[in-house]
C-alpha cells in the first residue's frame, strides 16, 4: 500500500493537489475536512458536534476525526493506498493513525509538505470564499485563526514524521500544474 499525508496550511493547495495524486497513483482519497461537511450536511450528531469548531476555525477534536479515519480504512482494505489530505493536524492524530495502519499491516510511506506563505493563503481562501459558501473562507480574523492553528497545533507534525526521514517538503506557489508535478516527482522518488 502507498500511504500519503498530504500537508500544509489552510489554504495551501492540500485539496487542490489531492486530485491529481489520486488518478496519478490510483489512491483511495480521505479528506477529513470533505468528511466533517459532509456530516455537517446530513445534519448528523457527529456533523452538529463539529460544525461550531469549523465555523471558528478551530480545530475538530481528536476524538471524532480519528474515529471517522478508522472506519475509512476498514471499509477499503483493498485499496491500493491512501492519500490523507488534512489529516493528521495534531501530534496525537498522527499517533492514531500510525497505530491504525499498524492494525492493517501498513504504513505512512512519506509526508508530502505543500510550503506557502501566509499572505498568499489569505488571498487563496477569501477568494474561494466568494463562490465556496464556506464560512470558514469569509472572513479573515476565522482565516487567521485557522492559520494559528495551524502553526501551533500542526506544524510540529514536520518534526514528526521528518524524524522517521519522511518528510518531504515542495514548494507550493507557482501554477497548479507546475505544484502537480513537483508533487508527482517526489512521489516517483520514494
Ligand atoms: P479542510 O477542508 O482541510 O480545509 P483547507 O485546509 O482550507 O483546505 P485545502 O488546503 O484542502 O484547500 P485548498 O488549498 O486545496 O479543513 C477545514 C476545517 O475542517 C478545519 O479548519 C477544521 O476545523 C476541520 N478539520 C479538517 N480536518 C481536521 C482534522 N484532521 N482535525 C481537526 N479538525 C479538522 O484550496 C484553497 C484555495 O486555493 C482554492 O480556492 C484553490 O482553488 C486555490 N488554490 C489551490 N492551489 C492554488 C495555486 N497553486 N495557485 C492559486 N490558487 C490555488
Amino acid at each position: 500500500m502507498l500511504n500519503l499525508v498530504l500537508f500544509g496550511p489552510p489554504g495551501a493547495g492540500k485539496g487542490t493537489q489531492a486530485e491529481y495524486l489520486i488518478k496519478d497513483f490510483d489512491l483511495n482519497h480521505v479528506s477529513t475536512g470533505d468528511l466533517l461537511r459532509s456530516e455537517i450536511a446530513a445534519e448528523t450528531e457527529l456533523g452538529l458536534k463539529a460544525k461550531a469548531f469549523m465555523d471558528n476555525g478551530d480545530l475538530v477534536p481528536d476524538e471524532v476525526v480519528i474515529g471517522m479515519i478508522g472506519s475509512k480504512l476498514e471499509a477499503n482494505k483493498d485499496a491500493k493506498g491512501f492519500i490523507f489530505d488534512g489529516f493528521p493536524r495534531t501530534v496525537a492524530q498522527a499517533q492514531a493513525l500510525d497505530q491504525l495502519l499498524t492494525d492493517h499491516s501498513t504504513s505512512v510511506a512519506a509526508m508530502l509538505s505543500l510550503e506557502v506563505e501566509k499572505e498568499e493563503l489569505m488571498k487563496r481562501l477569501l477568494n474561494r470564499g466568494l463562490t465556496s459558501g464556506r464560512s470558514d473562507d469569509q472572513d479573515s480574523s476565522i482565516i487567521e485563526n485557522r492559520i494559528n492553528n495551524y502553526n501551533e497545533k500542526t506544524a510540529p507534525l514536520k518534526d514528526f514524521y521528518g524524524a522517521q526521514s519522511k518528510l518531504h517538503s515542495i514548494e507550493g506557489q507557482g501554477s497548479i500544474e507546475e505544484i502537480a508535478k513537483r508533487l508527482n516527482d517526489a512521489v516517483k522518488s520514494l
